[in-house]
């Protein structure tokens, strides 16, 4: 789809520093994007591949991916810009029970964004049975069958069973028609044209939300953070991925080609900080130089950066740092 490079909308940089993100303007060769335009708001269980599909459905790295479920934390748009129109996605956090405060929050950040959609996106893994989670989600969708597309995700696997999610759905959402339906693989780009003109049918012509140029409302330090997470999560077992975040301490353009950035990896105990240092600080070094590396593909200015461990204790029970990271 949209392969337009690299434009972030509200990006908190000075004026000089935000034009240094903004990428091969001159390379637009795209028709203009018809008139229609919707906001999207896609949920789903915990790793059922929703930024995934945003992924692929836009052609950028627009939201962090991994094996471990709870991978995004925050709604995140993604602009998809065709001759059909605008398709405003918002990604959001795997929605799933538990008292944590922390999954509380997420699943707030879930419900806002339902209640601002024009359309949904229902992602559902369909090697995975449909168990009480999955009613969870459908119990949601209840009376919004109407604005809903489901995507039946990851059939490029062995284990898929897409009757059965058809079947789960018939009795959960009857009402759900049949031609919304559709058999995707976010991961091999299978099916995601036909989501997509699914979500244009629905939509009504109106003006766009965002620029043609954008193509997510990401601040730059936010997509930084997010990045240096994805890395290390991808590289941390256990408890650890769900007892990071990453907080972006100093940022600075040093040169039009070169900004520096001082990061600081946070988990909950001291005992997490060595295993995030890594022997003789192998991982932080990995982490650094892997980050370094994606980058150098989002923006086109080089990132120095400074990245360090620390201990923030038990900020998951913090309220305060909930509120800063959670928004
Ligand atoms: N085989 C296969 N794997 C997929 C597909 N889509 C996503 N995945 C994998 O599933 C895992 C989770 O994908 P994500 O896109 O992070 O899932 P998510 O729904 O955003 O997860 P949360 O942010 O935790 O809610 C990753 O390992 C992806 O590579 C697919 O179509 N096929
Ligand atoms: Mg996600």
């Amino acid at each position: 789809m949209n392969k337009d490079k690299s434009k972030t909308a509200n990006s908190s940089l000075p004026e000089t520093e935000q034009s240094a993100v903004i990428q091969n303007d001159t390379q637009d060769s795209q028709p203009p994007a018809g008139d229609k335009t919707a906001l999207v708001t896609i949920i789903g269980r915990p790793s059922a591949g929703k930024s995934t599909f945003l992924n692929t459905a836009s052609g950028e790295m627009i939201s962090i991916v991994s094996s471990i479920p709870q991978t995004t934390r925050n709604a995140i748009k993604g602009i998809v810009n065709t001759s059909l129109g605008q398709l405003v996605f918002v990604d959001t956090p795997g929605y799933h029970e538990s008292d944590k405060k922390m999954n509380l929050r997420m699943r707030n950040i879930v419900a806002d964004q339902l209640a601002n959609a024009d359309s949904i996106l229902y992602v559902i893994d369909s090697t995975r049975a449909c168990g009480d989670e999955e009613k969870l989600i459908t119990a949601l969708l209840k009376g919004h069958e109407d604005k809903t597309v489901c995507a039946v995700n990851k059939i490029d696997e062995k284990a898929s069973n897409p009757a059965m999610v058809r079947k789960f759905l018939s009795v959960q959402l009857p009402e759900l028609k049949g031609e919304n339906i559709i058999d995707t693989s976010a991961k091999e780009d299978q099916g995601i044209n036909d989501v997509l003109k699914a979500l244009y049918a629905m939509a009504k012509p109106g003006p766009h939300l965002y620029p043609e140029e954008f193509y997510t409302d990401q601040e730059v330090d936010f997509r930084i953070a997010e990045v240096i997470r994805e890395q290390a999560i991808n590289r941390l077992e256990q408890e650890i991925p769900h007892c990071l975040y990453v907080q972006i301490a100093d940022m600075e353009m040093r040169s039009p080609t070169k900004m520096w950035c001082r990061a600081f990896l946070c988990v909950e105990k001291e005992s997490q900080k060595g295993i995030v240092i890594g022997k003789g600080a192998q991982m932080i070094k990995t982490i650094r130089v892997e980050s370094i590396k994606q980058l150098r593909k989002l923006f086109d200015y080089k990132i120095d950066l400074d990245l360090q461990v620390k201990v923030d204790k038990n900020w998951r029970q913090n309220d305060l740092r909930l509120d800063k990271l959670l928004k």
